[in-house]
């Protein structure tokens, strides 16, 4: 007898930060785990899910995941946005999560099995100071990383986005009801940055992979001299360098240097991203699997992507929960044009809720063989710690105007 689908639930919970899970419960007893986490917004995406979109699926049946993912977005008249595509991507990993389960296999094996051995990864590395930041990259190439983002901070300006003035890592939303003010300036950054991934460069040799990324807060002619700039230091992407509506703008930054451009953790569909890629504006797919619809939808983009030789780099802050973590590995290691998965890492409080099969050695990551996505998620554990209001800095620049994220 074909399985239905019995029961969705919608579980916000803050260990650390907050994430939102979905679980699914077929006729046969199975259970499957989405996410659906978006920084910030969470609640609206549990709404859109527990009021207009868990009634829907009650009753379909699990194994139908395209045609689900198919009434969910084309079924809708309002498509697309980072809200509703977070609750389609949720679900979508939900429902591959039963299917693995059904058939007893992990996901990657249901998308055509491993094209590689393991994904590149690389983490985040910050330090206020260059001597600051040269001990933070001691400290992740010991750890084995093969690929190292460099943030640091600037000086004149008191704090910079994702960049810890102490030692340790640090959380993109603070919690609080209101969003923390960053002061900003581009001149500055600009002035500034140029050394440090110098001395970045110098302190790690030519073979560990570099990348940076500018949150989208450059005008495209700064970017086009950000990326000048920083061309004799061979990153391997420099990310997010202007904000994702002016897509026109990489045309420009195309025009002046040949660094390598990422860029879409904000975009959500494949007509996001459609124009850049069959213009060649960009050299890496940046969205996260999750919030470009799922599985189901993600690997078309890139499949797009493959075509014009553009890799993909699925997005991987603390904010995507471990579900989605181990989607975009089961993805990576299915799909020939990765170029490399990030890999921010959890607090130790997440894992107490999320209990995932994927490991990280020598700085690859794997998923795992264990049926589905192969993280399981503790509803007890998730009840300890209830949601909390949590929210990114907003920036202006020193003369108090609102500046772009
Ligand atoms: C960052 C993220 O990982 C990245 O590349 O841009 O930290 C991003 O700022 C957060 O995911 C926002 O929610
Ligand atoms: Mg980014």
């Amino acid at each position: 007898m074909t399985s239905r689908i019995e029961k969705v639930d919608v579980i916000v919970c803050s260990p650390s930060r907050n994430f939102v899970t979905i679980k699914v419960t077929t006729s046969d007893g199975l259970v499957g785990w989405g996410d659906a986490t978006l920084n910030g917004r969470e609640l609206a995406v549990a709404s859109y899910l527990q009021d207009h979109v868990a009634p829907l699926l009650i009753g379909l049946d699990p194994d139908r995941i395209e045609d689900i993912w198919q009434f969910l977005y084309r079924g809708v008249y309002w498509r697309r946005g980072p809200v509703t595509m977070a609750a389609i991507g949720g679900v979508d990993l939900a429902l591959w999560d039963v299917k693995g389960k059904s058939v007893n296999r992990p996901v990657y094996q249901l998308l055509g099995g491993a094209v590689r051995e393991k994904i590149l990864t690389y983490t985040h590395t910050v330090g206020w100071d260059i001597p600051a930041l040269k001990d933070a990259l001691d400290v992740n190439l010991a750890r084995g990383f093969k690929a190292l983002r460099v943030q640091s901070g600037v000086p004149g300006l008191d704090s910079v986005y994702g960049v810890t003035q102490g030692v340790g890592g640090y959380e993109p939303a603070t919690r609080g009801a209101y969003p923390k003010l960053e002061m900003w300036d581009s001149g500055k950054y600009l002035r500034h940055v140029p050394k440090v991934i110098e001395a970045a460069r110098e302190h790690v040799g030519p073979d560990i992979e570099l990348l940076h990324d500018a949150h989208h807060r450059l005008t495209p002619i700064q970017a086009a001299q950000l990326g000048k700039s920083l061309e004799p230091f061979g990153l391997f992407w420099l990310e997010d360098v202007t904000p994702g509506e002016n897509q026109e703008a990489l045309k420009l930054i195309r025009e002046h240097s040949t660094i390598p451009l990422a860029i879409g953790e904000v975009f959500n569909t494949i007509w996001d991203f459609k124009d850049l890629i069959i213009n060649q504006q960009l050299d890496y797919v940046r969205c996260s699997v999750m919030h470009a619809g799922g599985i189901s939808h993600a690997r078309r983009i890139f499949d797009l992507a493959a075509l014009y030789g553009i890799k993909f780099g699925p997005h991987g802050p603390s904010d995507i929960s471990p579900i989605t973590m181990s989607a975009s590995l089961h993805v990576d290691l299915s799909t020939p044009n990765l170029g490399i998965q990030e890999f921010m890492g959890y607090d130790p409080l997440v894992s107490e809720v999320f209990h995932s099969s994927y490991t990280l050695k020598d700085g690859y990551l794997h998923p795992g063989d264990n049926p589905g996505l192969g993280v399981e998620f503790d509803e007890k554990a998730a009840a300890k710690f209830p949601y909390a209001p949590a929210y990114l800095p907003y920036a202006r620049s020193l003369d108090g105007t609102v500046t772009d994220w």
